[in-house]
C-alpha cells in the first residue's frame, strides 16, 4: 500500500468528536481561558469558498496549537445572515430571505464540518435569529440611553438600483460597489451613532493593542485626525460693499455681525488667504447670496446635489460660483470674495474653508481657473517673497514671506504663533479635527432586525422597552424595495401600527431595519454566553473569557467593522456591562488566496469549490495545502498542481508511523533533527509562519525516510503531535494507533532538548587572492560550488572576485580559497 485512504478516516474521526464533545469547552470552568475568534462568515447561496477555508484553517490551527499549549480554547463559529448580500441573493432567486437563509446555513454546515475545524458549534449564532437579534435591539437601546443613538436627515448615496443607502466606502468612483449603477444624492431621516464622540479614544486605544500594523494604520487614516485651527471670517454688509475692489477696510465698522468659520490645518498661510469658499449646502448660502447671483447660485447647488459625495471629493476639473458677497481677512484686513463650489464639503471640519491659493493644490487649479488672486506667504530653500509661483501651488516647508509680524517663523512656529495672535483677537481657536463620521445604521430595507423605536403623537420618540424585545421582523411576501426610499415594512400597517409603550395610544413602528455592521459588532460577546435568553451576555462568563485574545480575519474588515467593534464594546463599557473598553487584544489579519494571479470571484469563473478537493484528497491534505501556499498573513497563488506534493507527505507519515519499530532504538542524528523541527515548528506556528512550518515537518520526513529506514517509535511520535493542528483526523488516527486512548488534543506539545540542538551551518573563512576578505555561514557539507556562490553573493567579498576565478580551493569546515 503506498497511501492512507482519507475518506474514512476523516469521517470517522469526525463522528468521534462528535460523540466525545472533543470540541466543547467547558466555559463554566476550563483553566487557562483562550479565546480564539475568526471572522463568521456570511452564508451565501454558492456555499463555503477557499478563502473562508483558508481563514478558518488558520485560525484552527492557531487554536488547536494553544489547546496543545495547555489552554481551554473556545473556537466559536457562527453565520453573519442578515443584510443586503443576503437579501439581493434572495431577489435574484426569488427567493424568501426567511426560507432560502435557513438552506444556505444548512449547507455551510455541511461543508465546515467537513473542514475538520476545531469549533465548538453548541455556541453557534446566526444573526438572523429572534434569540440573537432580540440582543442587537438591546444594544441600540443601550446607545439610545446614554445619548448616542440620534435621528437626523441627512445627504446620503442613494443606489437607484440596490434601493438603498450606501456609506461612503461603498462607492467607486461614483458608483455602487456592488452593481456598478452610479450614485445619487437623498435627503432622508436616519439614525445614527454618534461614534465621532469617540475618536479620540478609538485612536489612542490603537497604540496598546497588539494587532496587525497595516489594520492599525487603517484605522488611523479612517478616524483622521487633523491638528488645526477654527479661523472666523466677518461677512461684510453684502449690500454696502458689492463690487467694490479690494481695500482695506475696518472689519468692526463694515461688518453685519455674521461670521464664516472655517477649519484649516494651515493657519500660518492666512495671510495669502484670497477667498473663502462654502460647501453649497453650507447654511449660509442662501443668506450671503445677492440678488444678481441668485439664479447662478441655485443652479450650481441644484446641480452639486446630484453629485455623490465620492466624487465631488475626487473631481479633477474645479466647479464654483460666486456668492456676490465678501468678508474680511482677520489677518490682512483685506476683503476677499466668497465662493462656493463642491470640492469643500459640508461633512467635514465646519463645511468652509479658506482658500489660500499659493499653497494649496486645489485651491491654485480653483483660483487660477477663476482668476482670484495668488499670493506666496511661504518662500522654501532658495525662494524669497518676490519668487513667482509659476505653474503650482508651492506645498513645502519653509518659511513666512508677506505675512507682516510674523516673516521669518518656520511653517511650524508660525501654525502656533498665527493661532495664538488671531485667538487674542477673537478671531479663532486651535482644534483638533476628525474625519471620523457618526456611523449611519438606517437600512431602508427588508432583511435586518427592526430598530426598536416607536413614535407616538403624545409622547414623540418612544424605545421598545427592553421587556418588549425582539421586536420581530414579520414574514412579508412584498420585502422587495422600491424608489420610495421608505422600507417594505413601511407598506404593513398591520405590522407598524402598535400601541405607544408609554400611554398605550395607538402609534407607529419605526420601520427601517438596522445596519448589518451592527449585528456584526457585537457578537463576540455573546458566543459565550451563548443559551443564557435572559441576558446579552453573563457577567462572570464574559469576565472569563474576553476580550478575545487572537482575532483572526480579512483586511477588507480593517476599518469598519473592527472599528464600530471597538466603538460598541467602549460604550457598554462606559455603561457599565463591561470591565474592559478593548475587544480584541490581538489581531491578525490573513492574506488572500488568489489564482492564475487574480483574485478569485465568481465572474472570472476562477472560483475553486473546496468540496471537489476535500473529496479527491481530504480535508487533511487541503487544509495542509492551503497553509503551504504562502505566508498565512500575505496569500499566496492556488495552483490545482500543488496538493499531491502534501499529500504524498501524509502518505509517507502515515507510513512511518504504520510501519515503525517499538523495539528499535532511536538515531541520535534523526533525534537532532526532530530537536530542531520541534523548535522550528512551535516557533512559527504562533507567529502564524505556517507555510515554513510545514516546510521543516517535511524536510525532517526526508530525514526520517532517508534509505526507505524503519522509523523508531520516539522518531515519529512527536511528529504527529506537530502535524496535529494542520491536519487534525490523520494526527488523531495515528496517535490512537501508537497506543494512546485520548485525543492527541488533549496531549501535550512535544518538548525539545537544546543540548542537542547542534548548528548544522559553519562560517567559512574566505581569502581571495591570497587575502582574507570575510566569512560566509554555509551548511556544514556545503559543495565547493555552493561555498563559491555563497561568497560571490557576499556583498563585501563578492566585489573581489571579479570575472571566472582561476582556481578555487574548498578546505571543508574551514576555508575557501580562490585564486583570481
Ligand atoms: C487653508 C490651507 C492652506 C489648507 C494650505 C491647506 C493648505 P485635512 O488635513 O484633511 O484635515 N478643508 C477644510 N475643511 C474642508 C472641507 N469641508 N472640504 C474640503 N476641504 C476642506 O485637511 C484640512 C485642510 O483641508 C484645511 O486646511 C482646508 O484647507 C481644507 F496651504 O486651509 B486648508
Ligand atoms: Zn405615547
Amino acid at each position: 500500500p503506498i497511501g492512507y485512504d482519507p475518506t474514512a478516516i476523516e469521517a470517522r474521526w469526525r463522528e468521534r468528536w462528535a460523540e466525545r464533545g472533543t470540541h466543547r469547552t467547558d466555559i463554566a470552568h476550563g483553566e487557562r481561558p483562550f479565546y480564539a475568534l475568526m471572522m463568521f462568515p456570511y452564508p451565501s447561496a454558492e456555499g463555503l469558498h477557499v478563502g473562508n477555508l483558508f481563514a478558518f484553517t488558520g485560525c484552527d490551527i492557531y487554536a488547536r496549537f494553544q489547546r496543545l499549549q495547555g489552554h481551554t480554547v473556545f473556537e466559536p463559529l457562527g453565520y453573519d445572515a442578515f443584510g443586503i448580500h443576503s437579501e439581493n441573493f434572495a431577489l435574484k432567486v426569488g427567493r424568501h430571505p426567511m426560507e432560502l437563509i435557513p438552506s444556505n446555513i444548512r449547507n455551510f454546515r455541511r461543508q465546515l464540518d467537513r473542514a475538520g475545524l476545531m469549533v465548538d458549534w453548541s455556541k453557534s449564532v446566526d444573526t438572523t435569529d429572534p434569540n440573537y437579534y432580540k440582543w442587537t435591539q438591546w444594544v441600540f437601546l443601550q446607545l439610545y440611553k446614554q445619548g448616542l443613538a440620534y435621528k437626523k436627515a441627512a445627504a446620503v448615496n442613494w443606489c437607484p438600483s440596490c434601493k438603498t443607502v450606501l456609506a461612503n466606502e461603498q462607492v467607486e468612483g461614483g458608483a455602487c460597489e456592488r452593481c456598478g449603477t452610479m450614485v445619487e444624492q437623498r435627503f432622508l431621516e436616519q439614525w445614527f451613532f454618534n461614534i465621532s464622540k469617540y475618536a479620540p479614544r478609538l485612536l489612542e486605544n490603537l497604540d496598546t493593542l497588539d494587532w496587525s500594523a497595516t489594520t492599525k494604520q487603517a484605522q488611523r487614516n479612517w478616524i483622521g485626525r487633523s491638528d488645526g485651527a477654527r479661523l472666523r471670517f466677518p461677512v461684510l454688509d453684502p449690500l454696502a460693499d458689492a463690487g467694490s475692489s479690494a481695500v482695506s477696510v475696518t472689519a468692526e465698522v463694515r461688518t453685519g455681525g455674521t461670521t464664516i468659520e472655517v477649519f484649516t490645518t494651515r493657519p500660518d498661510t492666512i495671510f495669502g488667504a484670497t477667498y473663502l469658499v462654502l460647501a453649497p449646502e453650507h447654511p449660509l448660502v442662501d443668506a450671503l447670496t445677492t440678488p444678481m447671483q441668485d439664479g447662478a447660485v441655485r443652479a450650481y447647488r441644484a446641480r452639486a446635489a446630484k453629485q455623490d459625495l465620492v466624487s465631488r471629493k475626487t473631481s479633477k476639473e474645479k466647479t464654483g460660483e460666486f456668492t456676490g458677497s465678501y468678508a474680511v481677512n482677520p489677518a490682512t484686513g483685506e476683503m476677499i470674495p466668497i465662493w462656493i463650489a463642491d470640492y469643500v464639503l459640508m461633512e467635514y471640519g465646519t463645511g468652509a474653508i479658506m482658500a489660500v491659493p499659493g499653497h494649496d493644490e486645489r485651491d491654485f487649479e480653483f483660483a487660477t481657473k477663476f482668476e482670484l488672486p495668488i499670493v506666496r506667504v511661504v518662500a522654501g530653500e532658495g525662494q524669497t517673497a518676490k519668487t513667482p509661483l509659476g505653474e503650482a501651488a508651492y506645498v513645502g516647508d519653509g518659511v513666512l514671506v508677506n505675512s507682516g509680524q510674523f516673516d521669518g517663523l518656520s511653517v511650524d512656529e508660525a501654525k502656533v504663533k498665527v493661532t495664538a495672535w488671531l485667538a487674542s483677537r477673537h478671531a479663532g481657536d486651535a482644534v483638533t479635527n476628525y474625519r471620523l463620521h457618526d456611523w449611519c445604521i438606517s437600512r431602508q430595507r427588508y432583511w435586518g432586525p427592526p430598530i426598536p423605536i416607536v413614535y407616538c403623537d403624545s409622547c414623540g420618540t418612544v424605545p421598545v422597552p427592553e421587556s418588549q424585545l425582539p421586536v420581530l421582523l414579520p414574514n412579508i411576501p412584498d420585502f422587495k424595495p422600491d424608489d420610495s426610499g421608505i422600507s417594505p415594512l413601511a407598506r404593513h400597517e398591520e405590522w407598524y401600527h402598535t400601541p405607544c409603550p408609554q400611554c398605550g395610544k395607538q402609534a407607529r413602528r419605526e420601520t427601517d431595519v438596522s445596519d448589518t455592521f451592527l449585528d456584526s459588532a457585537w457578537y463576540f460577546l455573546r458566543y459565550p454566553s451563548v443559551g443564557r435568553d435572559d441576558i446579552a451576555f453573563d457577567a462572570a462568563t464574559t469576565k472569563k473569557w474576553l476580550p478575545v485574545t487572537t482575532y483572526i480575519g480579512g483586511n477588507e474588515h480593517a476599518v469598519l467593522h473592527l472599528l464600530y467593534s471597538r466603538f460598541i464594546t467602549m460604550v457598554l463599557h462606559d455603561g457599565g456591562l463591561l470591565d474592559f473598553e478593548e475587544p480584541f487584544t490581538k489581531f491578525r489579519a490573513h492574506g488572500l488566496i488568489i489564482r492564475e494571479g487574480a483574485k478569485m470571484s465568481k465572474s472570472r469563473g476562477n472560483v475553486v469549490n473546496p468540496d471537489e478537493y476535500i473529496d479527491k484528497w481530504g480535508a487533511d491534505s487541503f487544509r495542509t495545502y492551503l497553509m503551504f501556499l504562502g505566508p498565512f498573513e500575505e496569500g499566496g497563488d492556488f495552483r490545482d498542481s500543488g496538493i499531491s506534493g502534501v499529500k504524498r507527505f501524509l502518505d509517507r507519515l502515515w507510513i512511518a508511523v504504520r510501519d515503525r519499530d517499538e523495539s528499535a532504538a532511536a538515531d541520535a542524528e534523526v533525534m537532532r533533527k526532530l530537536q530542531a523541527t520541534i523548535k522550528k515548528v512551535g516557533e512559527d506556528v504562533p507567529a502564524l509562519s505556517y507555510n515554513t512550518a510545514i516546510a521543516a515537518m517535511m524536510e525532517y520526513m526526508n530525514v526520517l525516510r532517508k534509505g526507505e529506514r524503519t522509523p523508531a517509535r520516539a522518531e515519529v511520535e512527536p511528529l504527529v503531535q506537530l502535524v496535529a493542528p494542520f491536519a487534525p483526523h490523520i494526527a488523531e488516527e495515528l496517535w490512537a494507533m501508537l497506543g494512546h486512548a485520548t485525543s492527541v488534543f488533549d496531549s501535550r506539545w512535544p518538548t525539545f532538548d537544546a543540548s542537542l540542538l547542534v548548528s548544522d551551518e559553519i562560517e567559512l573563512v574566505v581569502q581571495v587572492g591570497g587575502k582574507t576578505r570575510g566569512k560566509v555561514l554555509v551548511p556544514k557539507d556545503v559543495t565547493q560550488d555552493a561555498a563559491l556562490a555563497a561568497a560571490k553573493a557576499d556583498p563585501a567579498i563578492g566585489k573581489f572576485i571579479t570575472g571566472e576565478p582561476k582556481k578555487v580551493i574548498l578546505v571543508p569546515g574551514r576555508l575557501l580559497n580562490v585564486v583570481v
